[in-house]
């Protein structure tokens, strides 16, 4: 399954974006490193399901259907907090960055507010700017410390005649990467190690900023000045988590995204209070919590995936057994009809003879490029 991973210096909100997008129960508090040890749970990014455009009702196997909104399952991991010269050994290091390997993106948890400085300590009027700065340069010098470990042996063999790209690739081959990506970086060239490593993590694990606490005034005058600069989504982590709170206690009907909810039982006092605070601040003004804009904006924006929906019945977009559109898959774009049929299967893939084109009824071949929202069904032979 797709990982995405969540980062940012302490108490900015980790653990509980990530609670909001999971569900998973985990500890939150004000005080720096309350996150020792990775959390891993399932979220899910969501797209108009193409239940609707077919006129069908879909019965989804993996992942679920709301209001037209098709949810798919990513997995999610919150990790400690890192500090600014973390590479040095400061805070709890870079080292623990190591669970975040196989994550193909970051999301960056920024505490817009200014209320907590770089170490996570309470403080006022802190500039958030200073952490979109550090934290980046904290990944690459992890990485660069990944490459240093194996240097000399990459530099003797490289000079033996191995290629440079190669021996990279492999080094870094529990981060996920292309080799393709990486011969790019060694044919245009790089100054140092440390270069090598940023380039590397450019292209290869693109980062989202959340800018998390926009409910605090601070926070929302920190938005607007930050924004004109940088690509950030106002985020109120706290919001979405009591929104799906109060959903999964049957107290609200709420759809993870949507720019409102409708109560289903009679709400008073405290939680009255708290649920048209996040109403009026959060809802009404910025669209949404932003929690699952920004899940949304890794994976089908930074990472650029599609959605296709895999059927054995191409009349009834069904599995044998009638469940329509049981399944939908995250694909990296430029994914063929044979990519999706080794996903299905190894066995698919090996008995792959062509694939059919469902909402187009056309037959197609195993080089096919497919497109967001394709229903596709996979002939085998016997
Ligand atoms: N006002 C406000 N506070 C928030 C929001 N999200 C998180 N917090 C608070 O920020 C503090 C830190 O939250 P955590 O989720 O534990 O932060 P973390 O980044 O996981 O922290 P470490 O695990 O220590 O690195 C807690 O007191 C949260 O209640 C938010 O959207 N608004
Ligand atoms: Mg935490």
């Amino acid at each position: 399954m797709l990982k995405v991973g969540i980062v940012g210096k302490p108490s900015s909100g980790k653990s509980t974006f990530f609670s909001a997008a999971t569900l998973v129960d985990v500890p939150r508090a004000a005080y720096p490193f309350t996150t020792i040890k990775p959390n891993v749970g399932v979220s899910y990014v969501s797209k108009p399901c193409v239940d609707r455009e077919l006129n069908v009702k879909c019965k989804p196997k993996n992942g679920k259907c709301e209001n037209g909104m098709r949810f798919i399952p990513i997995t999610l991991v919150d990790v400690a907090g890192l500090v600014p010269d973390a590479h040095l050994g400061k805070g709890l290091g870079n080292q623990f960055l190591s669970d975040l390997m196989e994550a193909s993106a970051l999301i960056h948890v920024l505490d817009l507010s200014g209320m907590t400085n770089e170490k996570g300590e309470a403080c006022e009027g802190y500039d958030p700017e200073k952490d979109i700065e550090f934290l980046e340069k904290e990944i690459d010098f992890w990485i660069e410390g990944m490459l240093e470990k194996k240097w000399k042996e990459i530099e003797r063999k490289s000079k033996m005649g191995f290629k440079l790209y190669e021996l990279l690739y492999k080094q870094l081959s529990g981060l996920g990467m292309k080799e393709e990506l990486i011969r790019e970086i060694v044919e245009e060239g790089y100054e140092g190690l440390y270069e090598l490593a940023r380039r590397i993590r450019e292209k290869n694990k693109p980062i989202v900023l959340a800018g998390n606490k926009i409910d605090l005034p601070s926070a929302q005058e920190n938005f607007k000045r930050l924004k004109k600069k940088y690509d950030i989504i106002p985020v109120c982590a706290e919001a979405e988590l009591a929104l799906r709170r109060a959903n999964a206690d049957g107290l609200i009907r709420y759809v993870p995204g949507a720019s409102g909810f409708e109560y289903l039982k009679e709400v008073s006092g405290k939680q009255k209070k708290a649920l048209e605070f996040i109403k009026e601040k959060i809802l009404d003004v910025y669209g949404s919590t932003g929690v699952q804009q920004v899940l949304n904006k890794v994976v089908f924006e930074s990472l650029g995936y599609i959605v296709v929906y895999p059927v054995e019945d191409r009349n009834h977009f069904s599995d044998k057994k009638g469940n329509v559109l049981p399944d939908a898959y995250l694909m990296e774009r430029g994914s063929t009809a044979i990519d999706l049929a080794y996903k299905i299967h190894s066995d698919i893939g090996e008995k792959f003879i062509a694939a059919f084109d469902c909402k187009k009824k056309m037959k197609i071949g195993r080089e096919h490029r497919l497109s967001d929202g394709d229903v596709i069904q996979i002939l085998t032979r016997h």
